[in-house]
């Protein structure tokens, strides 16, 4: 595997472009049973916190409680409401054939879930994570469009060596994004909803930043991988995301050769501050 994520060859058994095929009928009973369960639980704790664009995807593919989705079944619907699949991929997959995928309205998803004994937390993204995290929300025509047009951003960042810096837009956005709403906060990253204890945590804990989001600023800012996060990005809506991702990223890119990262805890006087954390929790976790 090349560290910058360009193509290596895929595994057995995958396609050039490392799809393989979901083989719904071979999902196992016990396998069923740890979707339902996640499922269930997320779905009960998510009322009130995940923000509705999320919350009406969950309906219209209907991902019920009756066990892992069938894409073949889920895709027609995804696919009349936004024109978006959801592809079988064995893991992670190289960012050029993850981008590739997402400018053609293509989810790359795990295949395989969680096992019973590991329901809070997986080192690699699995189905559960992919399609009950991303994929109710790419059935809104904004946030579809978005997700596209993240694809094919990274398609070019690709070209300039900026990877690390859509990784961050990736990351503060489609993984561990708020947005504001009437009613308060509301959750639309995937990484919290398809976790139970950050979907509490990145609402309710007073010891993360909630800042308001900037695409220079969420750039220049590192993210943890293993812990929950220290900083949230608060967006004012779907519509002023997919906006932000269609500027012209090159100058953005040129300022940010001159800028440092921002410290992962940091609070800059140039940022709109809706909550300012206490960093509590993360001050109490042992080194890593
Ligand atoms: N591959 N299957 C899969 N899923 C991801 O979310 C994913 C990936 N490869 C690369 C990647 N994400 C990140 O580097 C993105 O920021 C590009
Ligand atoms: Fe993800």
């Amino acid at each position: 595997m090349t560290a910058d994520g360009f193509s290596k060859a895929p595994p057995p058994g995958a396609r050039p472009d490392w799809t393989i095929d979901q083989g719904w009928d071979a999902y196992t009973p016990a396998e069923h049973r740890v979707w339902t369960t996640l499922y269930e639980r997320q779905v009960r704790l998510l009322e009130g916190r995940a923000a509705d664009p999320f919350l009406k995807g969950l309906e219209a593919l209907d991902l019920h409680r009756a066990g892992i989705p069938d894409f073949r079944r889920i895709n027609a619907e995804l696919d009349r409401l936004t024109g978006w699949t959801v592809v079988a991929v064995p893991g992670l997959v190289p960012d050029d054939v993850f981008f590739d995928h997402l400018a053609a309205r293509r989810f790359p998803a795990g295949q395989f879930i969680r096992a019973a004994d590991e329901l809070d937390y997986t080192e690699a993204p699995d189905i559960f994570h992919d399609v009950f995290g991303h994929v109710p929300m790419l059935t809104d025509p904004t946030f579809a469009d978005y997700m596209q047009a993240y694809g094919k951003g990274g398609q070019r960042a690709g070209r300039m060596d900026r990877l690390h810096n859509l990784a961050r837009l990736y990351w503060y956005t489609v993984e561990f994004g708020l947005m504001e709403t009437p009613a308060g906060l509301r959750i639309y990253g995937a990484g919290i909803v398809s976790s139970k204890a950050e979907s509490i945590f990145a609402l309710d804990d007073p010891s993360p930043n909630r800042l308001g989001f900037d695409l220079e600023r969420v750039m220049r800012t590192p993210y943890r991988i293993d812990d929950f996060q220290q900083t949230y990005f608060v967006i004012p809506s779907l519509q002023a995301l997919l906006d932000a991702s269609r500027r012209d990223f090159a100058p953005i890119y040129s300022r940010l050769e001159t800028l440092p990262d921002v410290p992962i805890e940091a609070v800059l006087d140039s940022d709109a501050v809706i909550t300012r954390g206490t960093q509590e929790y993360a001050r109490n976790q042992p080194p890593p």
